[in-house]
C-alpha cells in the first residue's frame, strides 16, 4: 500500500517505489480480506453508490472467525454468506474508477477480479461466482454490462478455491460493482465463505503490444 509521508525526500522515494511496483496493479477493493470494514447492506449500495462505496454490502451475511472446519484464507476473519431467498445470495462492493478514465476511455483497460471461496464441506455441488458490473454513472440504472465466472466447489472445508474473471472494461465505465455470489439452493442450508478478494485495473496486455508494434511501424516509416 502506498502511504502518505510528510518528508518530501522520503515521499519521493515512496512514490518511486509505488511507481516501480505499478500503482495500476493495486487492489482497488477496501478490506479485501474481510478483516476490518463494517458491513453495510446490498440494498444500501444499490440505492446509493456514492454514500456506500468501498464497503462490503451482503444480501445475507456476516463476518466470522474460523467455523465449521473452515479457517480464514488470510487474517483471522472471513465473510460468511447464507441463503437470502430467491436464486442467489450476493455481496457487493461499489468502486469509483473515474481516476482511471484516461486509460479506460481508450478501450484498452482490463479488469481482473478474483475471490477465494469455500464451504463447510460434507456435501458437493455448492456453486458460486465472481462478477464485475460496469456503470457509466454512480447509479445502478447506468449499468453498461457485466462479466462473471462460476465455480463448482469441492466438499473439502480445508481447501479454498479461486474464482476469477478478466474482461476489457467498457470505455464509458466510471463505476464498478464487485460481486461474489452463491447459489442459494446449492448451499443446502450451509454457509458459503469468501476471503481475499481482489480487483485490479491494468492496461490490456495485447492492446499494449499492438500499440507498441504500431509505434515501431511508425518509427520504421519515419526512417524511410
Ligand atoms: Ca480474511
Ligand atoms: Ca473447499
Amino acid at each position: 500500500m502506498c502511504i502518505n509521508l510528510h518528508r518530501s525526500a522520503v515521499l519521493a522515494t515512496v512514490l518511486a517505489a509505488c511507481s516501480a511496483t505499478g500503482v495500476a496493479h493495486a487492489n482497488l477493493l477496501t478490506d479485501p480480506g474481510f478483516e476490518s470494514n463494517p458491513l453495510t447492506t446490498l440494498s444500501n449500495i444499490a440505492t446509493n453508490f456514492v454514500a456506500f462505496q468501498n464497503q462490503w454490502g451482503p444480501e445475507m451475511g456476516t463476518i466470522t472467525p474460523a467455523t465449521g472446519g473452515v479457517t480464514p484464507a488470510g487474517g483471522v476473519l472471513m465473510h460468511s454468506m447464507t441463503n437470502a431467498g430467491g436464486v442467489a445470495t450476493q455481496t457487493w462492493q461499489a468502486i469509483n474508477v473515474s481516476s482511471f478514465s484516461a486509460l479506460i476511455s481508450t478501450g484498452t483497460a482490463t479488469v481482473n477480479a478474483s475471490v477465494l471461496l469455500n464451504t463447510v464441506g460434507g456435501y458437493t455441488g455448492a456453486s458460486a461466482s465472481v462478477a464485475v458490473y460496469f456503470f457509466s454513472a454512480s447509479n445502478f440504472g447506468s449499468q453498461i454490462t457485466n462479466v462473471g465466472t462460476g465455480l463448482l466447489l469441492d466438499a473439502n472445508p480445508q481447501t479454498w478455491e479461486v474464482a476469477s474473471v478478466s474482461a476489457t472494461i467498457p470505455s464509458a465505465t466510471t463505476w464498478m460493482i464487485f460481486q461474489v455470489a452463491y447459489n442459494n439452493a446449492s448451499l443446502s442450508g450451509n454457509a458459503g465463505f469468501a476471503d481475499d478478494a481482489s480487483l485490479t485495473i491494468v492496461p490490456t496486455p495485447g492492446a499494449a503490444a499492438l500499440l507498441g508494434l504500431g509505434g515501431l511501424a511508425a518509427a520504421r516509416r519515419r526512417r524511410r
